[in-house]
């Protein structure tokens, strides 16, 4: 084995989602315009503000996905495709509040040097099946996915093959990563026919999307852009449909979580019964973007969804006037109660923070308090990036991309049990990942002063 080339999971990743967004720009040309107005804009922003190399370094590539999984066998797979390339479940999105019938979780690489090796994430949601009210056709839609294989053959070989490997030959990864990118790709014809195509959308859009095709098409893929207002603009002058409203926090001084919008879903041809009925049209895929700001602590959390759901209240009264124009104006006024100065969002716990030291020579005696020492100059500290996704701006991306009136669902409780169970693990809990980034942050910091921590 000594002179085979092996490769890493960071390495199999970065070359998947760069053969995903190659292939994503074949197909909705629109994206590729996206990725333009980005790249322009992050290189105005690099500029202005004077971004350091590691931050070009991963923005340059950064990117998420989405998929939507129909049976919990799916998502046993997809958990163990994704592992090969390093990423790993965090976090349950409970999507059935916002009248969507699906729950989800975010797959991504969890360490800092990972995820500045190659960023990648992917929103999966699963059906929730117990949301099709109907019996007969409830058990049609498992019928149909009990039928389909969403991986190649190969690639379910690929991933037996790899498991079982401690190094990874550079040949099979390149080989997999060819397979993995079938389960992603688009197909212009479903398995299903037109009536059961039109009774799966009466039962709701998402649930036609989900069931009638042979695999889970990838419906979007997101650059991440440093300024997302002048990104919008952009979006708009050069043609694009987008969101009226960016959703998530109002723009800061210190942004916080996650700011995203897109541009609306294409109405697409498709054929039914496997291309046999034509002239069908379907709403799946669009573009987004989104600019990513600190990661919150559980207070930190705690406030913002208190705000924003007071804002999302207050924009519901009608005022006559357009949500463009409302939205951001209340979402402002609600986000004051939000200190926006990094003093004191370290001092209130609001936000992670990664510690460094600045200046050892200035410590005078041996002190072990992080404020004094942030005081006095001998420690910087730096937002720890949030790398994870927003229910609300989730619903609100699923909803503006689906067509028509949706019939009301049932708004269950959330259920990451099942969700679990369908993943054969459980999701890793996104505020213990922040946590111990910062908490490692301030021992080596502590140790490098010559101050134990303990
Ligand atoms: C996923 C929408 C959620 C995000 O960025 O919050 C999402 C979907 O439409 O399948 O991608
Ligand atoms: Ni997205």
């Amino acid at each position: 084995m000594s002179n085979v080339e092996t490769t890493t999971r960071d390495g199999i990743r970065a070359r998947f989602a760069s053969a995903l967004s190659d292939m994503y720009q074949k197909e909705v040309p629109q994206y590729g315009k996206l990725l333009e107005i980005v790249s322009t804009i992050n290189q105005e922003t690099q500029d202005r503000l004077g971004a350091t190399q590691d931050i070009q370094k991963r923005v340059e590539v950064e990117r998420h996905g989405a998929i939507r999984l129909g049976t919990a066998q799916e998502l046993a797979t997809i958990r163990r495709l994704f592992a090969i390339m390093g990423m790993q479940p965090v976090g349950y999105y409970d999507l059935t509040i916002a009248g969507l019938p699906v729950h989800a979780t975010g797959f991504r690489p969890l360490t800092s040097d990972a995820l500045q090796s190659n960023p990648f994430r992917v929103f999966v949601s699963l059906l929730r099946q117990e949301q099709i009210r109907d019996e007969t056709l409830r058990a049609k839609a498992a019928d149909i996915m009990s039928k389909r294989n969403i991986f190649t053959p190969r690639c379910l070989e690929l991933i037996d093959e790899i498991e079982s490997c401690s190094e990874i030959p550079a040949s099979t990864a390149q080989e997999f990563i060819a397979e993995a990118l079938e389960t992603f790709r688009w197909h212009e014809t479903t398995t299903v026919d037109l009536a059961t195509y039109k009774s799966l959308e009466a039962a709701h859009p998402l649930i036609a999307d989900i069931v009638s095709f042979r695999g889970p098409h990838i419906n979007h893929l997101t650059p991440r852009v440093l300024d997302i207002d002048a990104a919008q603009t952009a979006m708009q002058r050069s043609g694009l449909k987008t969101k009226d409203v960016i959703e998530g926090p109002p723009p800061r001084k210190w942004p916080i979580l996650l700011r995203q919008t897109s541009f609306l879903a294409l109405e697409e041809q498709i054929a039914f019964s496997n291309g046999r009925e034509g002239n069908g049209k379907h709403r799946a895929r669009f573009g987004e973007i989104e600019q990513r700001g600190m990661a919150l602590t559980r207070k930190g959390r705690d406030l913002y969804d208190r705000l924003l759901a007071i804002s999302q209240k207050t924009v519901a009264k009608p005022t006559g006037e357009s949500s463009a124009n409302v939205q951001p104006r209340i979402l402002a006024q609600c986000f004051a109660g939000f200190p926006d100065d990094l003093k004191t969002i370290r001092e209130e716990g609001l936000a992670y923070l990664k510690y460094t030291v600045r200046e050892p020579d200035h410590i005078s005696q041996p002190l072990l308090d992080v404020d004094v020492l942030i005081e006095s100059g001998v420690l910087a500290c730096e937002p720890i990036i949030y790398e994870d996704f927003l229910p609300a701006s989730a619903a609100g991306i699923f909803q503006s991309n689906l067509r028509g009136g949706c019939s009301a669902i049932d708004k269950t409780v959330s259920d990451q049990d099942t969700l679990e169970k369908a993943l054969g693990c459980a999701v890793y809990d996104e505020f213990g990942l922040y946590e111990k980034v910062e908490q490692e942050s301030r021992a080596n910091c502590l140790q490098r002063l010559g101050l134990s921590s303990d």
